[in-house]
């Protein structure tokens, strides 16, 4: 055995499936490790989608993701995707594949110093070197699963991974806990919600991984607590639930601002202040906030109160204290839900980037995984599209990179071939990432990609706009396609013109054999009402 192969057989005991990448000779080794081992290597396009494919292959498992590239401009094109692992706190390994040991820091073709580039946008970065393999891999896995969750870089030179090894397979040892929050801090809490008459919780991303989401939806009924969610957090508990607001700072965000200032408390729920800092819609109103961190706030924000320690317990101890009552009637929340979900749909005879969205929406069951990427569509579809499950709602919002939707589609349908997945991006997005249009082929899955053809950058367009600059470099496509290419890389792709046709193609392609792309042209003007407001 060599240390290529106890690498991928300790990858694998962790419970690494897959992992996500683009070779050279320097990775050979590695892939034909894998090859023997039983972890599937998944080429792509580019490296940044392998380490996007990655992340959320650590958010659907439960094992980190797993991606690996080339030195040098491999590196640095897999960094756009640990940097999303990073920020959005998704457990990750990412190995790159050096040159031989005695080459390393010399002028030789394609080297530069990959701890320098993978410092700042890891936990850890850490060689692989003879002898310590198993003690390394198993402290990389043990780090990138302990809270806050998050990737670690190894870099592995080519001799390193030829050379024979007598080394055993490593322990794994389970991830650390964090510590519960004190008593008295919980008491505090408990009393802060008691005392308040019109208290309102805003759920965010430490909550995504808690061990038990179910406690969430307890605390919040026990309480009686209206909940809005930051744009990852949608799904935690289903939106469909009688005290669902919503989505917060996206579309019509003056409308969720109003009614979470008129609050008498914002309790923060796993609330991770990466999505959007508390001082852009908080105003006056105190703050409770129970979370993983010590709260990152303005000075101007008044905090009450926090409560810092493992989610499941602070949520689970809270929720067994007494129940208290307060002012909230659900005929207030029911009728805020509706002017909100009116709002986000301007009228119009067009076919429009919101009735697109939810023509997609219809057209996946409730179960369904959504993946989609960022632009003005990413305001639009956190606003208006429901979540009803936990892991059905796949963005970037920390790191909030274009190119994340494709790929992350990809790694759900692999990680989840029993669920029907859609991606839904930006035209400008799917720019960014086409060639993983042919991943998606390669590998066979079913995958319906929707792309909102609006011929604009739109969310930058929209800057432009409400910033009085005149629109110039925004533009994708001056005119209108008449019709979409028959296929892209073998893939067929159809044009849609109406919300029927979109729903109806959807379906279709929910159904087809492999991947489809359908390009719905759509007129997005409604988003200078909807986006910014
Ligand atoms: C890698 C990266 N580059 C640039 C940006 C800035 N940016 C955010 S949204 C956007 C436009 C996206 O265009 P499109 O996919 O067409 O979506 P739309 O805004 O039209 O809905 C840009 C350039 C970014 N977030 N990530
Ligand atoms: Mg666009």
């Amino acid at each position: 055995m060599n240390n290529a192969d106890l690498i991928v057989a300790t990858l694998k005991a962790a419970g690494i499936a897959r992992g996500f990448g683009i070779p050279s000779g320097n990775v050979l080794p590695m892939m034909e490790a894998m090859r023997k081992g039983g972890v599937d290597f998944v080429l792509t396009a580019h490296e940044g989608s392998a380490g996007f494919a990655a992340d959320v292959t650590g958010r659907l498992t439960g094992a980190p993701g797993f991606c690996i590239a080339t030195l040098g401009p491999g590196a640095t094109n897999l960094v756009t995707g640990v940097g999303c692992a990073y920020l959005d706190r998704s457990p990750l390994i990412a190995i790159t594949c050096n040159l031989n040991t005695d080459q390393l820091g010399r002028r030789i073709q394609m080297w530069i110093d990959h701890h320098a580039l993978f410092k700042p946008i890891t936990k850890a970065t850490l060689p692989l070197r003879q002898g310590e393999i198993g003690a390394t891999l198993a402290a990389a896995i043990r780090l990138a699963l302990s809270e806050p969750q998050g990737p670690v870089h190894l870099d592995l030179p080519e001799d390193v991974a030829l050379a024979e090894t007598n080394e055993p397979l490593p322990a794994l040892a389970a991830p650390l806990r964090l510590a519960p929050a004190p008593d008295a801090a919980i008491e505090r809490a408990a009393q802060l919600i008691a005392a308040a008459q019109r208290p309102v919780a805003v759920i965010g991303a430490s909550a995504m991984r808690m061990a038990d989401p179910a406690r969430l939806r307890r605390l919040i009924e026990h309480c009686n607590l209206p909940f809005a969610t930051t744009t990852m957090a949608k799904g935690m508990i289903d939106e469909a639930h009688p005290l669902s607001l919503g989505c917060i700072e996206r579309s019509c965000r003056q409308t969720q601002r109003k009614f979470l200032r008129s609050a008498d408390l914002i309790i923060g729920l796993g609330y991770d202040t990466i999505e959007v800092e508390y001082e852009a819609w908080i105003g006056d109103v105190p703050l409770l906030q129970i979370d993983i961190d010590p709260v990152d706030v303005a000075p101007s924000v008044k905090l009450a109160h926090q409560v810092v320690g493992d989610l499941d317990s602070s949520f689970g101890r809270l929720a067994a204290r007494p129940a208290s009552a307060n002012t909230w009637l659900a005929d207030d929340i029911a009728a805020h839900c509706r002017a909100f979900q009116a709002a986000l749909r301007p009228a119009s005879e067009a076919f429009t980037a919101h009735a697109a969205i939810d023509a997609v929406r219809r057209a996946l069951p409730a179960d369904g995984i959504l993946a989609f990427d960022v632009g003005a569509h990413t305001h639009q579809i956190a606003s208006q599209w429901p979540a009803h499950a936990p892991q059905t709602f796949l963005i970037t919002n920390g790191w909030s990179s274009m190119g994340f939707g494709l790929p992350a589609a990809i790694a759900a349908k692999l990680a989840r071939p029993d669920r029907p997945v859609i991606c839904l991006i930006g035209d400008g997005c799917f720019q960014m990432t086409c060639g993983e249009v042919a991943t998606a082929k390669r590998l066979g899955i079913t995958l319906p990609i929707v792309v909102l053809d609006d011929r604009w950058l739109a969310l930058i367009k929209v800057k432009q706009i409400r910033r009085q600059f005149p629109l110039y470099g925004t533009e994708l496509q001056a005119e209108e396609y008449r019709e979409p290419p028959a296929h892209y890389f073998g893939v067929p792709a159809r044009g849609v013109r109406s919300a029927d046709a979109l729903a109806d193609t959807v379906k279709a392609a929910l159904a087809a054999e492999g991947p489809t792309v359908i390009e719905a042209v759509v007129d997005s003007e409604h988003y200078l009402e909807t986006v910014y407001d």
